[in-house]
């Protein structure tokens, strides 16, 4: 029986990969490394440092840093990126996401956050989201990063659901098999090419139907 939902946040509910980028650019060019949005698109879904070392490995450049210097340019570039979620309000909840939040709370859905960012918090108050969900997973908390499942283990357990009884939402394809490795039923939000391994796939967030998700995940489970 679906009882609960375990939610990714960057890219289903606001798109912060914009302000990431703008961070992570002028980071990137205060060490002569300069990154287009293929290199960004590379960083959408994977934590701080694992950003960093991509970034380094594009500008040939990842053995010129000690650990102690890597971690104070995560921390300009964080600090750089909270200064630009300031400006983040309720107007940058994708479209639908508010409605369908509602929808789920009516119907007494468990929600859970599932998302690498550790701003995550920061993120949905900005957003007036945070009463929505029963319980945020901690990322400094996990060993491994998507697509390992623990995340979306985790964000299951803190709601007290089995993975059987959840959805995940996610956006990219390490999430989709970050969910489908937890146990979960998958549905991605984007090009369905890309999430082929999704349960079910919505092409953009306005699409989004929880009727569409309950009939896929009683068929799935019939
Ligand atoms: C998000 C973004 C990633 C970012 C990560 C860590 O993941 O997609 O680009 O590197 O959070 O963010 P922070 O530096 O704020 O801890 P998700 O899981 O919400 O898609
Ligand atoms: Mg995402």
């Amino acid at each position: 029986m679906l009882k609960g939902f375990v939610f990714d946040l960057d890219g289903v509910i606001t798109d912060t990969a914009q302000y990431h980028y703008q961070a992570w650019k002028a980071c990137a060019a205060r060490i002569g490394i300069t990154i287009d949005p293929t290199v960004n698109e590379a960083l959408k879904g994977i934590s701080r440092m694992e950003s960093l070392e991509v970034i380094l490995r594009h500008g040939h450049r990842e053995n010129d840093f000690t650990p102690a210097e890597k971690e104070a340019l995560a921390t300009e570039k964080n600090n750089e990126y909270v200064g630009l979620l300031a400006n983040m309000t309720p107007a940058d909840i994708l479209p639908g996401m508010q409605a369908f939040l509602e929808a789920l709370k009516a119907a007494d859905y468990k929600l859970a956050l599932a998302s690498a960012s550790k701003n995550a918090p920061t993120i949905l108050a900005r957003l007036g989201l945070a009463d929505y969900f029963d319980a945020m997973v901690d990322p400094a908390t996990l060993s491994h990063g998507k697509p390992d499942p623990e995340i979306f283990v985790k964000g299951a357990e803190l709601v007290g659901i089995k993975p059987s009884e959840a959805v995940g939402l996610e956006d990219a394809v390490a999430g989709i098999q970050a969910i489908n490795a937890a146990g979960e039923f998958s549905v991605g939000i984007g090009d369905p090419k890309i999430l082929h391994e999704a349960d079910l796939n919505f092409t953009s967030t306005s699409e989004v139907s929880l009727a569409a998700i309950e009939n896929a995940f009683e068929s799935k489970n019939a």
